[in-house]
């Protein structure tokens, strides 16, 4: 039986698109294929086939309008970076840190699990705009898939309908072919794969967040960073926030950390009584990703690709993250967290002190939060929120041209060796900073938690690329920008004690960080000479209304010798698996590091 494919609705006349999607359709066959063009009326539908067969759960529509629950698969939790690949010709130029397979070999041995793979279901073709429509920094792509789920989540996360058409025109070949199906959600079958010379993804067997949303990691960092690095600008795993200070002038900064490392929650800080009475105010533009541009002025220019926020649930409550938690209060998707069966809200650990005692937990099974010793939302639960729902969203959210950034910083979990912040020498040694970053690992991807593992600038599970040109990349970039270029920091917020608390207390907090941060942009404060870089003087972070005073500053400052030169050796073992592609300004700072280590 023949496809019957709704030409009536189809939403371009762009031949590229047409004809890959027939192909596509000749590939999968499925019954029929439906055209999202976004409007309601087309998306209330699938929300009620969704409730229909189980798929979604609606919540409470008093407490939570226009929210769903939906639980993946248990073995379907989050990233896989294992079965995630870069499909490059040539094997050297996915690089090290990736996974690596011929494309024609992997096409072929993809091509048989996709073959009649929708037969009995719906596929949905999903045009989305990454970046404000008709942003020069906007991006279109395609995404096709067998999942109502994918679908209302990139409607969330993405421009998603017929509008991101406008940009690409009748003619353009420039937009990326994502191709998603759930096909039996089988783990020993689950692949995420990049070709980057074909602007093309291909992900099967997963239902889940950066697997599926293929706008999200595999398109906006992955296939981004490549075209980035050929065109000129930056995809980088950064927040975006501005500071407003009294005077109404706004100043934006990036950070990237790795996944659930803090972005979200920094993005969308409360700042301190002490900022606030002031006047400063902090707003959202990006909480996951950045596209990072040289603007007319020859300054850093960064929008984020997104419109929502895929956060992590967990630890999210209104004093942790107030912004975020107001986010999820309409028209959000859940995965993964608790059904409160007594008003049909959701919960997760850390929302509040009062777990729900007749419940459904993430695995669906009936759950007492009083009583259970079992966790009852995934540790990588996440929502899926409209930015417009945010209260602290920057009005520049949707400004085509951009923020100009100020400070770029990067950031980890490190329990000891990074100090609170530090600055780079200058953007070299800052690109040396950013490419030495390590942290904990945590539950956003599948494996061991809590691993010490370097990560550079947060992107080693993202780079589309081999990582020594993307470093490269960075050095050329620093180059371009001069000294319009922003200033590069180094943040940590995970410091414990020797019984493995934090010693800094975080979250809002973080923003007395930043106010030194700005500051040294400003040329307005101090700064210490260290071996690893520029450190504030304790006086000069303001603890004002904190229970700590400036000798845990001081000792929160502190670097300890003997953990860098530990620290160098493993920077070394790390670089060393660049070869000859590492450029040779980064070993060249490696070695002033240790000389400085040394002295
Ligand atoms: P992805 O969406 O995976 O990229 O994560 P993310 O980087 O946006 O992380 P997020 O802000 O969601 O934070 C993840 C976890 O870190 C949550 O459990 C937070 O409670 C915790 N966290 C965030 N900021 C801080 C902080 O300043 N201090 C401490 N101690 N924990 C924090
Ligand atoms: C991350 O892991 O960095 C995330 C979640 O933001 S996911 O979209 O699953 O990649
Ligand atoms: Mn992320």
């Amino acid at each position: 039986m023949k496809t019957k494919q709704r030409r009536t609705v189809m939403l371009t006349n762009n031949k590229n698109v047409l004809n890959w999607v027939d192909e596509m359709v000749a590939l999968c066959k499925p019954d029929q294929v439906v055209w999202i063009d976004g409007s309601d009326e087309q998306l209330d539908a699938l929300k009620a086939e969704a409730i229909s067969t189980g798929e979604m759960k609606a919540l409470n529509e008093e407490k939570l309008p226009g929210c769903l629950l939906h639980r993946t698969k248990e073995n379907d939790v989050a990233r896989v970076e294992s079965r995630t690949f870069i499909c490059s010709r040539k094997e050297e130029d996915a690089g090290p840190t990736n996974n690596w397979c011929d494309p024609k070999e992997m096409y072929a041995k993809l091509t048989p699990m996709y073959d009649g793979v929708m037969k009995g279901r719906t596929m949905y073709v999903i045009p989305y705009s990454m970046g404000p429509i008709g942003s020069p920094l906007a991006k279109v792509g395609v995404e096709l898939t067998d999942s109502i789920y994918v679908v209302l989540n990139m409607d969330i996360m993405t421009r998603m309908g017929k509008a991101a058409f406008e940009n690409l025109g009748e003619t353009s070949n420039d937009f990326v072919r994502g191709l998603h199906s759930k096909a039996d959600i089988d783990p020993e079958n689950r692949y995420i794969v990049h070709f980057p010379e074909d602007n093309t993804i291909w992900s099967i067997n997963s239902g889940y967040g950066g697997n599926v949303l293929l706008g999200k990691k595999c398109f906006a960092l992955r296939i981004a960073s490549y075209q980035g690095k050929n065109e000129g600008w930056m995809a980088e795993h950064m927040l975006i926030l501005g500071i407003e200070n009294p005077q109404g002038e706004v100043k934006y900064i990036t950070a990237a950390f790795p996944s659930a490392c803090g972005k979200t929650n920094l993005a969308m800080l409360i700042p301190p009584e002490v900022y606030k009475k002031a006047g400063y105010k902090v707003w959202t533009v990006g909480d996951d990703i950045a596209w990072l541009k040289p603007g007319p002025d020859g300054r850093l220019y960064a929008i984020n690709p997104e419109n929502g926020f895929f956060g992590v649930a967990p630890g999210t409550n209104a004093k942790s993250n107030f912004n975020a938690l107001e986010s999820t209060k309409k028209n959000t998707i859940f995965t993964n967290v608790v059904n409160n069966l007594d008003d049909n809200t959701v919960w997760w650990e850390g929302l509040d002190k009062n777990p729900p005692e007749n419940a459904i937990d993430w695995l669906g099974n009936e759950w007492n939060g009083k009583t259970s010793d079992k966790k009852g939302a995934h540790p990588n639960s996440r929502f899926t929120a409209p930015a417009e729902n945010c209260p602290c969203i920057s009005s520049e959210f949707n400004n085509p041209a951009g923020v100009p950034i100020s400070a770029m910083v990067f950031g980890g979990r490190r329990a000891k060796t990074a100090p609170l912040v530090y600055q780079s020498f200058d953007w070299e040694h800052g690109v040396f900073v950013g490419s030495t970053m390590a942290s904990e690992t945590t539950a956003a991807a599948t494996g061991a938690v809590g691993v010490v593992r370097r990560d550079p600038m947060a992107m080693l599970p993202f780079c589309g690329y081999h990582m020594g040109d993307y470093f490269q990349h960075w050095l050329d970039m620093g180059k371009k920008l001069g000294d319009k270029a922003p200033k590069i920091f180094n943040v940590n917020w995970f410091r414990t004690d020797d019984e493995g608390h934090f010693i800094w207390p975080g979250f809002g907090d973080n923003m007395r960080v930043l106010m030194w941060i700005l500051d040294r942009c400003e040329g307005k404060a101090d700064a210490v000479e260290t071996a690893i870089g520029y450190e504030p003087k304790p006086e000069d972070i303001n603890v004002e209304g904190l229970d700590i005073d400036t000798s845990v500053v001081a000792d929160l400052l502190s670097v300890d010798k003997d953990l860098w030169k530990e620290e160098a050796k493993g920077i070394h073992e790390f670089y060393a698996k660049f070869g000859d592609r590492l450029p040779k300004e980064l070993s060249n700072q490696l070695e002033a590091l240790e000389k400085r280590l040394d002295k």
